[in-house]
């Protein structure tokens, strides 16, 4: 591959509706859209997925654009990769970082699939034509808003549904969800709010016949995972506690969880991303795509993934309109009774809608190889 420039295009989109976790509200996304041109005028795109704080990992926008100008870009300047797999090697020198990584990485993925006429999908190694898809609710302000929420979801035939929880904020809400929906496949997500002191709350769970619970303590409780999923029968699945295989490795040898949530941004990118799958697939330990919000780009790299076999579980990639009055692709993300088509054309096989991503850009940023 030779790279001849490479563009930031730095981009503030607003969500339709804020986004409420147990550990903050996220209403207006920035982040970058990488773009990678080579010498023949193919071009690779990325996305960036860090929040502008540091609070579901340590990593933020201005880390991400310091990590990306100033170390990443300059190390892949001087490394000829021939397959976006040599990226993690010529990567390895900067510690963690990982949203950065990805973000750079996808755009290579994309450029490279592309210059072979493959779609990423096909790339990546993925056989599935369509992913079933689940939509995570964020907290609501009141219980008839939650409950109209999921409502709607389960129309637009969203195949399972997630709830954010934190103390005070559970045992009561499941009762409710539960008498309106009694059968509907629920998962809840509590963001690190917990800890084995809350062990009677978390036993509780066990009553609502969830499908897992989502990180549940800390993002280093390895062990309190263990103990944890050891006393309650819900299967635990860890998001925050991942960013590699060797973590996966971990968690699974401790008995920490039973399915893993990937992310490729929290895990350095799509190599990582298919190790863990494949490693998780040999040991018969499902896993599904989680989402961090994503624009168009991003999206579109998260389907292409969730395409590989091991992916058995929906995940919280929902449509393009679930989350922008307009996104930056075209054709939009479009889920169809819970399902989404993966793409055939070459590459991410969504083309960038460039007067949306120009009405959204703060900035730009050239640089030439
Ligand atoms: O914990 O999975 C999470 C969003 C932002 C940060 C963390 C998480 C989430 C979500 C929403 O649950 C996923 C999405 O719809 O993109
Ligand atoms: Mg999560």
């Amino acid at each position: 591959l030779s790279i001849d420039k490479i563009i930031l295009h730095r981009l503030n989109m607003r969500l339709k509706h804020p986004f409420v976790t147990s550990f903050g509200t996220t209403q207006d996304k920035d982040f970058f859209i990488i773009e990678v041109i080579d010498e023949d005028g193919y071009c690779g795109y990325g996305e960036s997925v860090a929040f502008d704080a540091p609070w579901y990992t340590e990593e933020t926008v201005k880390t991400t654009i310091h990590m990306l100008t100033d170390f990443l870009i300059p190390l892949l300047k001087k490394n000829h990769i021939t397959h976006p797999r040599e990226l993690v090697e010529i990567l390895n020198p900067i510690r963690r970082n990982h949203m950065a990584k990805a973000a750079l990485e996808g755009a290579i993925w994309d450029l490279y699939a592309k210059r072979e006429n493959i779609s990423l999908q096909q790339a990546l190694g993925g056989e599935k034509t369509f992913i079933d898809v689940g939509m995570s609710i964020g907290i609501q302000p009141t219980m008839i808003d939650l409950l109209n929420k999921i409502e709607r979801a389960l129309e637009d035939g969203y195949k399972r549904i997630k709830l954010k929880i934190k103390p005070g904020h559970d045992v009561q809400l499941l009762r409710h969800v539960r008498r309106h929906f009694p059968n509907i496949p629920i998962m809840v997500d509590a963001n690190s709010a917990y800890t084995l002191d809350d062990l009677p709350i978390l036993k509780q769970l066990d009553d609502f016949d969830l499908m897992m619970i989502e990180q549940p303590l800390q993002q280093d409780d390895f062990i309190e995972h263990a103990k944890l999923q050891d006393t309650i029968s819900t299967p635990i699945c860890l998001d925050e506690s991942i960013h590699s295989l060797n973590d996966v490795k971990l968690a699974i040898k401790l008995g920490s969880c039973k399915v893993i949530n990937i992310k490729s941004g929290r895990v350095g990118g799509l190599t990582e991303s298919i190790k863990i799958h494949d490693y998780c697939q040999k040991h018969h330990i499902p896993v599904w795509c989680g989402g961090m919000l994503e624009a168009g780009v991003g999206r579109a790299h998260n389907v292409a993934l969730a395409s590989l076999t091991n992916f058995s579980l929906p995940g919280d990639t929902a449509g393009s309109s679930h989350y922008w009055e307009t996104d930056i692709i075209t054709p939009e993300v479009v889920v169809k009774d819970g399902k989404i088509k993966v793409p055939t054309g070459a590459g991410i096989g969504y083309a960038i809608d460039w007067e949306a991503l120009r009405q959204f850009t703060v900035s730009k940023q050239i640089i030439d190889f």
